[in-house]
């Protein structure tokens, strides 16, 4: 390694956290050490990294000490607790989970979208969720060439969003079930071989899932717009990596498939793929492992002349996750920002 940052990757374990080593690594991020933290369970396992191997330890209060820079992804829970404690210690955060991604002192960053937003930052900077990401990824470039009133989005998303227990459980309930076996079902309500399911994260008082009110609150922070109104169904499908999504884009004015493919061909981290009569548009066998966020099926909604139709898949363990906090700790490197102003912010 060869860098001046002393890093920890806290959830190292996890099915993002393995992904963040290996991106910091494929990126050469200039790291001079890499911490793994993980819970008790984990503690002494080893994790490769590039040609060596790290030793997982416990994360606690005090794993922070000299550490320049923590990327955590370890579930909502631990990041409440641990986060306040890592800036104490002169740490920055950049956190994987809900935690803090609506509090008015965490910018909440897609860096093609809002990377101005870390300059003011305090210590916790979020990482948004999965499906949210790759949407605004494609709605950026397109309000440029129009204002957004509203955005109709359903999800189909892969179990690897639950973590790696989820992944295990897909496979697990596909291989008893061509056995003649009878499924076990663990982590989701519901089998989720050979089904869907309209229900991601909690359900909320209006009707609505954690995941859909993630898409709708989310959206309006990175993009900095109140105006956008974002409606979401989130459903689970039985696919182990990367995210789709059906978009309806409804504009202040008509906006043809021309100028939106134009727009989206020049956008940062997007890729267009869209040739129908060629079988071509993206799919989420393709995109898993990409860093790119894949768009296709560009055209016009036929019941509403300023709205447009895209179908949106990305790979919610990297851009969705993993690649995108990686992004924002080198933007905070290129910006200067790997500093903490004021080491109590979060503890009051
Ligand atoms: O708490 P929540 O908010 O409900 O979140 C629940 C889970 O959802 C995932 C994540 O699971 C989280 O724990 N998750 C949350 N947000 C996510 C997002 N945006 C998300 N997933 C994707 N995108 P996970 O399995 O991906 O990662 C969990 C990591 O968190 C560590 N952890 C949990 N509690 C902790 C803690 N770390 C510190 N303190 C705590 N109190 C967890 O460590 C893991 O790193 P662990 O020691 O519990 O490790 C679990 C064991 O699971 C096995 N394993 C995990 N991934 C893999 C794997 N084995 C092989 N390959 C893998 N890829 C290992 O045996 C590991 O030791
Ligand atoms: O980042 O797919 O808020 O189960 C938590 C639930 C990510 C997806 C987040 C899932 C999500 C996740």
């Amino acid at each position: 390694m060869s860098g001046k940052f002393t890093v920890a990757v806290a959830g190292a374990t996890g099915a993002v956290g393995r992904e963040m080593l290996k991106i910091l690594e494929e990126r050469r991020f200039p790291a001079s050490t890499v911490k793994a933290l993980a819970s008790s369970r984990s503690a002494g396992t080893k994790l490769p990294f590039g040609d060596a191997e790290l030793t997982v330890a416990e994360l606690r209060e005090d794993s922070f000490d000299g550490v320049d820079l923590a990327l955590f992804s370890a579930g909502g829970g631990t990041s409440e607790k641990f986060a306040p404690h890592a800036v104490r210690s002169g740490c920055v955060v950049v956190d994987n989970s809900s935690a803090w991604r609506m509090d008015d002192r965490c910018p909440l960053v897609v860096p093609e979208v809002n990377a101005h937003a870390l300059a003011g930052h305090r210590g916790i900077i979020a990482d948004p969720n999965c499906s949210t990401i790759q949407m605004v990824l494609v709605l950026h470039p397109l309000r440029g060439i129009a204002p957004i009133r509203r955005v109709v989005v359903s999800s189909y998303q892969a179990v690897s969003g639950t973590g790696q227990k989820a992944v295990d459980e897909l496979e697990r309930q596909v291989r008893r079930m061509f056995n003649m076996e009878e499924p076990e079902v663990a982590v989701y309500p519901h089998r989720i071989a050979f089904n869907c399911l309209p229900h991601i994260d909690v359900f909320m008082e209006n009707g609505y899932t954690k995941e859909e009110m993630k898409m709708t609150n989310e959206t309006v922070k990175i993009m900095e717009d109140p105006t956008i109104r974002v409606t979401a169904t989130t459903v689970r499908v039985p696919v182990f990596y990367a995210h789709s999504e059906a978009l309806n884009v409804e504009f202040e004015r008509p906006v043809s498939v021309a100028e939106a493919r134009d727009a989206l061909e020049k956008a940062e981290g997007v890729v267009v793929l869209d040739d129908p009569a060629r079988n071509l548009y993206p799919m989420p066998k393709d995109a898993a492992g990409k860093d790119e966020v894949f768009v296709g099926r560009i055209r016009r909604d036929e019941s509403c002349d300023t709205a447009l139709n895209m179908w949106v898949v990305g790979d919610n363990i990297r851009k969705g996750a993993a690649l995108n906090a990686v992004q924002i700790a080198e933007c905070l490197v290129r910006d200067g920002l790997v500093r903490v102003a004021d080491r109590r912010a979060f503890l009051r």
